[in-house]
């Protein structure tokens, strides 16, 4: 960290608007989490929104559609060449879309996926440095199909002059990239930005960019749109000074906040992965998200997902739906939209359901002591592919979901990604390979859950130190990771002496 003391812009708080109120049953964890204690319009909003809550994630989906390839900033961590890593992880260029190209495709999307609830711009660019194409698909979208949410993603530095459009189209969700709140820090990460069509550099920009956010995020609170932040975490650079960040925004209103670790491979020709600023470990992330989590709503299930991402996050179906693929004629919407409606409809049943059983998917601690308070926690991986359970078979798995059992409960601690151990018959990715880098992704987890493992993988991990586990196979994830908790704790396996409880308090 730069040595010299910074200054911290922070715009004083002027709104406290509705979705800025403490959080409820929250302590520490991701409040998106448990939605219960929450007022009722809130949780009207974010109930299937698979972003803005850890329940929705496991049932409903969304899509991206990369209308905006212009940007007004730039920040150390991208390559144009790539998608706006804000909101988004490198990899191939999106297929830039034109508003009727975008409009149309979200309608495909929504038929062709029924648990699709939102549609969100997040670049390639940045949303509103492109704002007529931006607003031209939003309206589009809205006068098809009012039901779909929309949701939008921007660096922050445009924001103050669109948030009456965005309130009058109806958007509800909007997302902000801080990463700092000290111009010293901000020019450290962003070296330039576009500013009244001259180039402003260094500690000048990033002062005027921190002040357009905090003024954006002000103005979409007291309009009650609920904000999440997103923030990267650049070690040496910003990760200390996030708390600060989380301070602010949750003072100003924001709803969650979401830190994203660096992507800063080489190859992606970025300032930083050319420079060899490393991305956080897990555990650094990890330990971030606790410190911020004291204040805040922490976001733990991000994907990263790309600008034109379609489908449940972790998946991404947007291949199935690019333009030379979809079907340009026109659709019976009204079909459409009937579909749509019985098969959220159905999920939404079947959500109450389980909470009325007292056993909802949570990623907040759970109102269910299980031990003493000398029983250690258990890191524990999940393959699944949607719904809640525990329904995918290891081969197929191309992430883990990782929940932490404690005596006070099961939390949702994030995702691993995997290399695919099955990809058919015919196509055999080098397995041992595959397996050493699936236990080096999961290396701190005792338990793998699945629906069902070979025998080779399960005498790799079983070595390794996880203990794989088809005997939950469709049942609701945070059951069945409590269920062999316990068992492990009938065991005598979580045990800790006194000294380990101390270093894990
Ligand atoms: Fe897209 Fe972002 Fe809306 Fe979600 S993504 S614009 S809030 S609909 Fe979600 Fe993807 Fe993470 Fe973004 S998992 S990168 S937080
Ligand atoms: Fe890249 Fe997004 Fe930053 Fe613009 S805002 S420079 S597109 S990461």
């Amino acid at each position: 960290m730069d040595p010299k003391p910074h200054r911290i812009i922070e715009i004083p708080v002027t709104v406290q608007g509705g979705c800025s109120n403490p959080k409820p049953s929250a302590g520490s964890g991701c409040g998106t989490g448990q939605n219960g204690g929450l007022p009722a319009h809130i949780q009207a909003k974010i109930q299937d929104h698979p972003c803005y809550s850890e329940e929705a994630h496991h049932h409903f989906a969304r899509m991206h559609l990369a209308v905006a390839p212009a940007c007004n900033i730039q920040c150390h961590y991208c390559n144009r060449k790539y998608d706006c890593s804000n909101e988004s992880r490198p990899g191939v260029v999106s297929e830039v879309l034109k508003p009727a190209q975008a409009i149309h495709k979200a309608l495909t999307v929504a038929a062709g996926i029924p648990e699709m609830t939102v549609v969100g711009i997040a670049g390639p660019g940045d949303a509103l440095a492109n704002p007529t194409r931006t607003f031209a698909t939003f309206r589009g979208i809205r006068e098809q199909d009012p039901g779909i949410k929309l949701c939008l993603s921007t660096n922050g530095l445009a924001l103050p002059q669109h948030v009456d459009e965005l309130v009058a189209l109806g958007v509800d969700h909007v997302t902000i990239t801080i990463n700092s709140i000290d111009p010293e820090i901000g020019a450290r990460i962003h070296p330039w930005i576009l500013w009244e069509r001259r180039r402003v550099f260094g500690r000048e920009g990033a002062e005027i960019l921190i002040r357009q956010q905090q003024k954006g995020l002000e103005m979409l609170v007291e309009q009650g749109v609920l904000v999440k932040v997103n923030s990267v975490m650049i070690p040496d650079i910003n990760d200390r000074h996030l708390k600060e960040v989380s301070r602010m925004v949750k003072e100003k209103g924001a709803f969650l906040h979401n830190v994203m670790p660096l992507i800063s491979d080489p190859a992606h020709g970025t300032y930083f992965g050319l420079n060899g600023r490393r991305g956080p470990t897990e555990a650094e992330l990890s330990a971030l998200r606790d410190e911020c989590g004291g204040n805040m709503n922490m976001m733990r299930h991000c994907r990263q997902c790309r600008a034109d991402a379609v489908g449940m996050l972790g998946e991404d179906r947007g291949e199935e739906f690019s333009l030379e693929r979809i079907d340009q004629a026109p659709l019976n919407y009204d079909v459409v939209r009937e579909r749509r409606d019985q098969v959220q409809a159905s999920i939404r049943e079947r959500m109450a359901a389980r909470k009325r059983q007292g056993d909802t998917v949570t990623s907040m601690p759970s109102a269910r002591p299980v031990a003493h308070q000398t029983t250690r926690p258990v890191l524990m991986a999940v393959a699944t592919k949607g719904g809640g359970l525990v329904n995918q078979h290891f081969g197929y798995a191309r992430e883990f979901l990782i929940y932490k059992a404690t005596p006070e409960g099961v939390r949702f601690e994030g995702h691993r990604r995997a290399d695919l151990y099955c990809s058919g018959p015919d196509a055999c990715n080098d397995r041992t390979q595959v397996l050493a880098s699936t236990v080096r992704a999961l290396e701190d987890c005792e338990v793998l859950l699945c629906a069902r493992i070979g025998i080779e993988p399960w005498s790799v991990l079983e070595a390794a130190g996880i203990m794989p586990n088809g005997e939950h196979a469709m049942a609701p994830i945070e059951d069945a990771v409590m269920a062999v908790y316990r068992e492990m704790m009938a065991a005598g396996r979580l045990d800790m002496s006194e000294r380990e409880a101390i270093q894990c308090a």
